[in-house]
């Protein structure tokens, strides 16, 4: 009997990761290759529209991970953002950008190789960070002044730039924009897109989980 009951709260789970969250509950993507689930939250903080992104694990424990010569798993996140809740409008997407169809903004987490500081004798270090991207459709936008795209971290419940070269302990990335240059307003009605692209290797894209949100 104890069992049986393990069994059942195991299924509730796993279902409600796997099904579309309604309103603006998280939303997630269950992905094996990185030991769970992928939750998504977009939300509107200060005049500024967020995507944010946590992952089952520290970033640290999968951050440049490379196995056998290749990469084997990868934290890149791309969250889209349908801004009439209208698929006809917007991206096109299909089979090589699955979630991006009726999209008007991407906002991707994208990890590169690059030179995060200076050690103690001015010599660059070189590590992994995660590269921010804000899309207008298939097109860089001109970003409004003062208005630098970065992936912050969460930690200690507080979100703050993070420092690649000294990663703190976080599992949950955030990827702000101004609501005015988004075209966003509060009481809108938007389709927000999270996609786990590591995980979109079977079809119908397992990696890929939506819900439609109204902006307080
Ligand atoms: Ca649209």
């Amino acid at each position: 009997m104890k069992t049986l009951l393990i069994s059942s709260a195991v299924v509730v789970l796993l279902l409600a990761a796997v099904c579309p969250a309604v309103g603006d509950a998280p939303l997630s993507v269950i992905c094996k290759k990185l030991g769970g689930a992928v939750q998504f939250k977009a939300l509107t903080e200060g005049g500024n529209f967020c995507a944010v992104a946590t992952h089952p694990k520290p970033l640290k424990t999968f951050l440049g991970g490379f196995k056998d010569g290749g990469k084997t798993y990868s934290l890149d996140v791309v969250v889209y953002l349908d801004t009439d809740a209208n698929a006809k409008t917007g991206l096109k997407g299909g089979d090589f950008d699955p979630g991006a169809k009726g999209a008007e903004w991407k906002f991707e987490a994208d990890e590169v190789t690059t030179s995060l500081a200076k050690d103690a004798n001015g010599e660059w270090i070189n590590g992994q960070k995660l590269d921010a991207t804000v899309m207008k459709g298939d097109d860089d936008p001109d970003l409004p002044e003062g208005y630098f795209p970065e992936w912050e971290l969460e930690v200690g419940g507080k979100f703050q730039s993070a420092d690649w070269a000294e990663l703190p302990e976080s599992k949950t990335i955030r990827l702000c924009g101004p609501l005015s240059f988004l075209g966003l307003k509060t009481g809108q009605k938007v389709r927000v897109v999270g996609v786990v692209p590591l995980c979109n290797d079977a079809f119908p894209f397992p990696g890929v989980t939506e819900t439609v949100i109204v902006l307080k």
